[in-house]
């Protein structure tokens, strides 16, 4: 059995990762494949209890390494009992945030060092790192703008505009150190144009160029 693909898609907030994942996951299934979407945190049962500590409001400060060390929680859930049975029984996974948004957000936005991050990593889930990462990349008042128009903020999302800047850097360093594996779109061009790269790059995946 081949072994399924594994799919990240990053970014800060508002840029468009659930908009364009239906895109992303109508494509892969039209080529042949099964589909698992997830996201984090989150995935798995347990690994939602730990996503409702982690973004509800409290008045309970949260330490910046009980947040570093929940999100790898929650990820372990979603690593063991989700991604790789799946991946091994030769389903596709897209996943909605991984790895990637420890190092920016816990890394980039709150300053924990990125060899203790990726040290974690490692631990928590070896070489269990995607095929290919979806950076979707728009300036922060754009994100903010977008997402400004939902909800009441979750305890994340409170942040201010150098915290979700520093991230946005950080991510845009990842993908200059691993331009194998992440993949740069910027997402302030119409959802059309955006929607034509995601389909380029899942072509060329699937071998269906
Ligand atoms: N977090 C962390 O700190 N560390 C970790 O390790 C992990 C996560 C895994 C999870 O939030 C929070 O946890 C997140 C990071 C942190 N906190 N923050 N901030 P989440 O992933 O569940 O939610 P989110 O990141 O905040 O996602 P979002 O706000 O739902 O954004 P989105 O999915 O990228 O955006 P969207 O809903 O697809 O689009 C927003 C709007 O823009 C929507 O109305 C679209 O129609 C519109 N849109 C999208 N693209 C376009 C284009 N191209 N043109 C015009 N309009 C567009």
């Amino acid at each position: 059995m081949e072994r399924g693909k594994f799919i990240s898609v990053e970014g800060i907030e508002g840029v468009g990762k659930s908009t364009n994942i239906e895109v992303l996951v109508r494509r892969i299934e039209a080529a042949g494949y099964e589909v698992l979407t997830t996201h984090e945190p989150g995935g798995t049962p347990y690994a939602k209890d730990i996503r409702d500590i982690l973004l509800n409001r409290s008045d309970e400060p949260v330490p910046e390494i009980a947040e570093l060390l929940l999100m790898f929680a929650a990820r372990s859930f979603n690593v063991n009992n989700a991604i790789v049975p799946a991946l091994e029984a030769g389903t596709w996974v897209v996943c909605d945030r991984f790895t990637d948004s420890s190092r920016a957000y816990q890394g980039g936005g709150r300053g924990i060092p990125l060899e203790i991050i990726d040290s974690i990593a490692g631990w928590v889930h070896g070489d269990a790192w995607p095929d290919l990462t979806i950076l979707l990349d728009a300036p922060v008042e754009i994100g903010m703008a977008r997402a400004g128009t939902r909800s009441e903020p979750d305890r994340i999302e409170q942040e201010r505009h150098d915290f979700f800047q520093r991230v946005r850097e950080c991510y845009l360093q990842i993908a200059a150190r691993e331009p194998g594996r992440v993949v740069v779109i910027d997402t302030t061009r119409p959802l059309g144009e955006v929607r034509a790269d995601i389909a380029a790059l899942v072509d060329r995946l699937t071998g269906n160029v």
